[in-house]
């Protein structure tokens, strides 16, 4: 049977990530994506003079909907969230629609190399990790990683500093938190704890930082997961998927703020 997920993340019109990166991903891997929009903006927080309609008021009254309508979900993925308010709605959506077998997924948008996205407080990160408890799947970048384990920044974790930070994240979250944006194993991608083992999924790097790499990332992990695969060749497909997109970015040379050309590498990625 298809798959149905529920995606809750803002609609930046423009900039390629969140939303607009998760519906085709999902889309292309055959899984129903079921919208639950926190807010919309005109284009990311990245690119200046955004304008942003927070949707607050909608959230629960569109869950209510999807509840009447008698809708079963096999995931829940939670991406950014304006404010620590959105969060509390998001737990009680979750109260309210997942069944036994639904797999929670969240992806604790917070900030990038070191800090806070604009617009969140110091106290956003004590907010969420109310929501990791909940979650089966946690996919930090190393960023959010120290934010929810309160450490301070680690730029760039060699190997115990990762398994120390996957460490403490499973005290703070439920199931398995997998940290992306990581070196080891020969490679650049994401890693967890299997077994008792800190295991890696990586490819070559690609040179750059691009907003949405970490939306696709986690859009990836959840279409494969729902699709059946194991974490270690869910998360295998998920860091090709991104690394595919920023090569084809860089020989584009189109500007950086409009996110990576993943469209053209969807077909591949489906047939993974
Ligand atoms: O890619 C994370 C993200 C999602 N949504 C919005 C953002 C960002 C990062 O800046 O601004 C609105």
């Amino acid at each position: 049977m298809q798959k149905r997920v529920l995606a809750i993340h803002d609609i930046s019109c423009v900039g390629r990530c969140s939303m607009t990166v998760a519906l085709p991903v999902l889309s292309a891997c055959d899984v129903e994506t079921v919208l639950l929009p926190t807010a919309l903006l005109s284009a990311h927080t990245g690119i200046d003079g955004f304008s942003v309609l927070d949707l607050s008021a909608q959230m629960l009254i569109f869950a209510k909907h999807f509840k009447a309508l008698k809708l079963g979900f096999d995931g829940i993925y939670t991406g950014y969230l304006a404010n620590a308010a959105q969060i509390d709605a998001v737990l009680e959506i979750i109260d309210m629609l997942a069944g036994a077998g639904t797999k929670i997924f969240v992806d604790p948008v917070m900030g990038d190399g070191g800090k806070l996205y604009r617009g969140f407080g110091q106290t956003f990160p004590s907010a969420m990790r109310k929501l990791v408890q909940r979650a089966d799947y946690t996919l930090p970048n190393v960023t959010e990683a120290c934010l929810l384990t309160n450490s301070g920044f680690i730029n760039e974790p060699d190997c115990e500093q990762i398994r120390d930070l996957l460490e403490k994240l499973s005290e703070e979250c439920g199931g398995v938190p997998i940290i992306s944006g990581v070196s080891g194993g020969g490679g650049f991608g994401a890693a967890f704890i299997s077994e008792n083992k800190l295991t890696f999924a990586v490819t070559k790097r690609e040179p750059g930082d691009f907003p949405g790499t970490g939306d696709l990332f986690a859009s990836g992990f959840v279409a494969k997961k729902l699709s059946g695969q194991d974490t270690e060749s869910a998360l295998a497909a998920a860091v090709n998927l991104v690394a595919a997109s920023v090569r084809r970015t860089n020989e584009a040379g189109t500007d950086k703020k409009f996110g990576v050309l993943y469209e053209g590498g969807l077909i591949n990625f489906a047939s993974l």
